[in-house]
């Protein structure tokens, strides 16, 4: 696969997790539709409702759409918004974390379970214990789970500090260090945090940490993790500068020293992804706004194949394809 292709034409989908389970595809995206919320640094107008899941047996192969299999209302703690999830499998349950601002207009992250990865998935009753911001992404070492997440801006992290509210959110800004993106071990029973959250710091390569005037390097959403020959990539969104961006380390702690750009700017303000082997080959799956002609939340799902140099680096991919 040379060329970008685009995923669910007949749909605006975006936020893509992706995992192989049972030898398939499956794709948890997010569901933008026009909800005629006007556009705002707030993300407001990301007002998505409800979540498809999607599989394919080959890459270029048809795609399935499994229909609805998480609706807001029918979330018992749910304000508005179902930002980016993922699903995790473990001892034959699927599990799908979402983030989801409660009735106080506070993001938190959610748990519904199913016996099936194409769900649907059942909300448990509250949001997990000392969750907030966005953009859960899972992953399985040894037996144990764990979780990154959040996101600046829309995404709140800036309301935290140390895992406790603040009073008023504060953004570090010129040479203070970046905020960091979180990541926290699971539960045996995968329905809680089993510790504090800790930051996920990435440094530069003389081991300093990235500084919040730092915008093209620093994190800001979408974490991503997955390992390529015994090295963890951390990979992540710059948000404001749109580039997706990775970092490598030896543990899925970190710290992580940041390496380079994955994908320049797409068509659209929020960039977004998940990396996957499949059948042999890697593959960058992501968003962009072409199809809604820039409509930044109407966004669309693409694939296309991901290229390593032997020195582990990853070949940037070009986000705009004119
Ligand atoms: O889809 C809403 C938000 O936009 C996601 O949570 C972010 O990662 C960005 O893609």
């Amino acid at each position: 696969m040379k060329k970008a292709r685009y995923l669910v034409p007949g749909d605006y989908m975006a936020d893509p997790a992706v995992h192989v389970f049972n030898d398939r595809l499956y794709i948890y995206p997010s569901h933008d539709w026009e909800s005629g919320i006007p556009e705002n640094d707030n993300g407001d107008h990301f007002n998505m409702k409800d979540y498809h899941v999607f599989s394919l047996d080959e890459i270029d192969g048809e795609v399935t759409d499994h229909g609805v299999v998480l609706e807001v209302k029918d979330i018992p703690w749910a304000g508005r918004q179902l930002w980016d999830c993922d699903v995790a499998c473990k001892n034959g349950k699927y599990y799908m974390y979402f983030p989801l601002k409660d009735k106080t207009d506070i993001f938190r992250i959610g748990v519904a379970v199913s016996d099936r990865p194409e769900g649907p998935f059942v909300p448990m009753p509250d949001p997990i214990r000392g969750s907030y911001s966005i953009d859960p992404a899972i992953v399985e070492e040894n037996g144990e789970y764990y979780m990154y997440f959040g996101g600046l801006w829309g995404g709140q992290l800036q309301r935290y500090r140390n895992n406790k509210a603040l009073e008023c959110a504060i953004l570090p800004e010129g040479e203070e260090p970046a905020l960091c993106g979180k990541i926290v071990k699971l539960s045996e029973n995968m329905l809680e945090f089993a510790e504090e959250p800790h930051d996920v710091l990435i440094l530069d390569k003389n081991g300093k940490p990235l500084t919040a005037d730092d915008t093209k390097r620093r994190f800001f959403e979408a974490s991503w993790m997955h390992q390529y020959k015994g090295k963890y990539y951390y990979s992540y969104s710059t948000g404001d500068t749109h580039l997706l961006c990775y970092a490598t380390g030896d543990n899925p702690y970190g710290p992580f020293t940041y390496q380079g750009v994955i994908l320049t700017p797409v068509v659209g303000w929020t960039t977004h992804h998940a990396i996957v082997e499949f059948k042999g080959k890697w593959y960058l799956f992501h968003h962009d706004c072409v199809p809604s002609n820039g409509k930044t939340w109407l966004r669309s799902l693409k694939v296309v194949e991901l290229e390593y140099l032997p020195d582990g680096s990853i070949k940037t991919i070009a986000g705009r394809e004119d």
